[in-house]
């Protein structure tokens, strides 16, 4: 059986979709940036890429060397395409301008480059999400372009997905019509299609809190998390399993491949700070991965996809997964 690599896959979707060459461009230049991430990564101690930088990045992290590694992979990969009239970063205070020396296009990107990098030391999964938004036309010939271009609801994008760096590197993506889920064939070298048609169960099990931070929760997370610990005796009448990777990457790709309900919820330690997770980052090509696969997502109030973000390193509570799960807790919000 011939086997369906992610170029062929995109230019099937050109065909059928009218998927736009440019778009298509995009996706190929973004996957063959993961792979050399994904090669760097594998590198471990051997190439001297672990371990921190001195420098912190916009939110106040300390980089990891392997964060700022795979930030500049992306962006020089990514530069001279013309497909992109700019780039935004989980790792950059501001919006990448695209050199005056390259032409510009009609699409922005918006990347984690390496996204639960907290787990690169220990060897444990980590990974990059992406996000495609069109760039909004702007009036004659302008300068440089602001934040605002990027400020669009996830409902606007037209592409998202996420390499998974682990046992095996994958790599996940839709373009608005389902999920579809690639290998890495290292002696090939190219994303090979292994999961086609992916979906999320509507019922689980299984949920991913990260619970030392419970006494910080609100009252509807820790009653809805109550229950789901009080198992067969509770008034959910089943027992839960509990998950907790600390990369998202890796949480939802699980919830991808079995099921189950990820949270991140708004707490008090930083009281002005929805949540942990970035909207344009992580929540929002997120959520359009997992509503693609049936699933849902939504900040404890409202869908996620549908809120106007009004900065580019905004931050968002996050519940995404099956379907009933994500229901119920959001309707414990609501009471
Ligand atoms: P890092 O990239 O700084 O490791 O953060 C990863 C992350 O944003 C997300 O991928 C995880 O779900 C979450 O943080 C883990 O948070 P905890 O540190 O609370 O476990």
């Amino acid at each position: 059986m011939s086997r369906v690599t992610l170029s062929r896959y995109l230019i099937e979707q050109t065909r059928s979709h009218n998927t736009p060459a440019d778009l298509r461009f995009l996706i190929e230049v973004v996957a063959r940036a993961c792979k050399a991430i994904s090669h760097q990564v594998s590198k471990g101690a051997l190439g001297g890429v672990l371990g921190s930088m001195e420098t912190e990045n916009v939110q106040g992290e300390v980089q990891k060397k392997l964060d700022v590694i795979s930030n500049e992979i992306l962006l020089e990969a990514n530069e001279w395409g013309g497909h992109l009239a700019g780039m935004a970063s989980e790792e950059m205070d501001n919006a990448y301008q695209i050199p005056g020396r390259y032409p510009k296009g009609a699409y922005l990107l918006v990347f984690d480059p390496l996204d639960g990098s907290s787990n690169i030391d220990v060897n444990v999964s980590v990974g990059t999400i992406f996000s495609v938004l069109r760039c909004p036309d702007r009036k004659g010939d302008e300068g440089d372009l602001g934040e605002d271009a990027f400020l669009q609801p996830g409902t606007e994008q037209v592409a998202a997905g996420y390499a998974i760096y682990g046992p095996q590197t994958m790599l996940m993506l839709t373009l608005g019509n389902g999920v579809k889920g690639f290998t890495l064939d290292r002696e090939l070298g190219s994303f090979v299609l292994t999961h086609d048609n992916i979906k999320v169960p509507e019922t689980t099990q299984e949920f991913a809190i990260n619970m030392s931070n419970q006494r910080h929760w609100e009252e509807p997370v820790k009653r809805y998390v109550g229950e789901l610990l009080a198992g067969e005796e509770g008034p959910l009448k089943k027992n839960y399993n509990m998950r907790w990777i600390a990369a998202m990457v890796a949480d939802v790709h699980r919830i991808l491949t079995r099921g189950g309900l990820f949270m991140y919820p708004r707490d008090g330690r930083e009281p002005e700070k929805p949540g942990k997770l970035r909207l344009m980052y992580e929540a929002n090509p997120m959520s359009f991965i997992i509503e693609q696969a049936g699933g849902a997502s939504t900040n404890g109030e409202q869908r996620i996809m549908d809120i106007q973000p009004t900065s580019l390193h905004q931050r968002v509570a996050v519940y995404l997964g099956s379907k009933e799960e994500v229901e119920r807790v959001t309707s414990y919000h609501k009471k």
